[in-house]
């Protein structure tokens, strides 16, 4: 019996793969989110590219190009927990962290967590994609928690996922001898026929298993759509590649205990690589 969730939510995650809930963190965690990431997109402005860095000397913080003092257009921070007491809070002590306990199990691992921005006029964008082929483990009990650090309707770039997606194939995300961290052209028509969008007011979590087929296109309205993301797994999924967005925090147990166990499945896929910068990089490629 699931302790936070209903079973018709949990049975609603397994059979579409995704699960969108409100309210994942308290008022005040999301008002303490919102005000560092306040702060370092005022910093951005003083950027004209990607700058700091994080464990592996790649930058932390990531723009779009055309960005600019006026108009920022940061797109991305790596590994937020190792700047901020609020987002490390969100992972160790949530209502977020207590439900996916009820969907893969009680003893929860962090792989990496970041913030997708789309502030206004941005243009970001995300290619359809599966994000088990970026970050391959020996089982696929992993799922990314994308919790909404504002309201999220369809004129702002919302995730969008393809129901029933993660029981089908992984698919190749090397296209023309390059990993351009997206699928092929035939696979996003089909994504782009049968997907739903995930929206709702800020605070709000989507539960997505890594092997969803998911993307986003761009904000057309005039406030911000920035997500906290984090991939979190059972304890006993252990990773097969180096991590692409690594951190202190990477393998820390954020609920339960370490299980000294490893869980596995069989597949067989092409190995990612690392982006030089984030994967909107690979992705542009694509
Ligand atoms: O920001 C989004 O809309 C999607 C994020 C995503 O797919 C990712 O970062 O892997």
């Amino acid at each position: 019996m699931p302790d936070v969730l209903c079973e018709k939510q949990v049975s609603e995650f397994w059979d579409a793969g995704y699960l969108t809930v409100a309210d994942a963190v308290s008022g005040d965690q999301l008002a303490a989110l919102n005000a560092d990431l306040e702060g370092w997109i005022d910093e951005s402005r003083s950027h004209d590219g990607p700058y700091g860095k994080t464990l592996d000397d790649r930058p932390r913080f990531d723009v779009q190009p055309g960005h600019s003092a006026e108009n920022p257009a940061l797109r991305r921070v790596q590994s937020p927990t190792e700047l901020s007491g609020a987002y490390l809070d969100v992972l160790t002590g949530s209502r977020m962290i207590e439900m996916l306990a009820d969907l893969i199990g009680p003893n929860l691992r962090l792989h990496h967590s970041k913030i997708n921005c789309k502030l206004p006029n941005s243009a970001t964008v995300v290619e359809w994609h599966q994000d088990f082929a970026f970050d391959p483990h020996t089982n696929d009990d992993s799922v990314a928690c994308l919790l909404f650090l504002d309201d999220i309707t369809s004129a702002h770039g919302p995730l969008r996922t393809v129901p029933g997606s993660h029981k089908g194939p992984i698919y190749s995300h090397w296209q023309g001898g390059r990993f351009t961290g997206a699928v092929d052209d035939e696979v996003s028509e089909m994504c782009e026929r049968e997907a739903e969008e995930n929206t709702g007011p800020a605070g709000t979590v989507c539960f997505m298993h890594s092997r969803v087929l998911h993307a986003s296109g761009e904000n057309n309205a005039t406030r911000s759509r920035n997500l906290f993301i984090s991939q979190i797994v059972a304890a006993d999924a252990i990773p097969l590649s180096p991590n692409h967005i690594p951190s202190k925090h990477e393998g820390m147990i954020l609920r339960g205990v370490e299980p000294q166990r490893i869980r596995s499945m069989d597949f067989d896929i092409p190995m990612p690589e690392i982006p030089e910068t984030t994967f909107f990089d690979q992705q542009a490629n694509s």
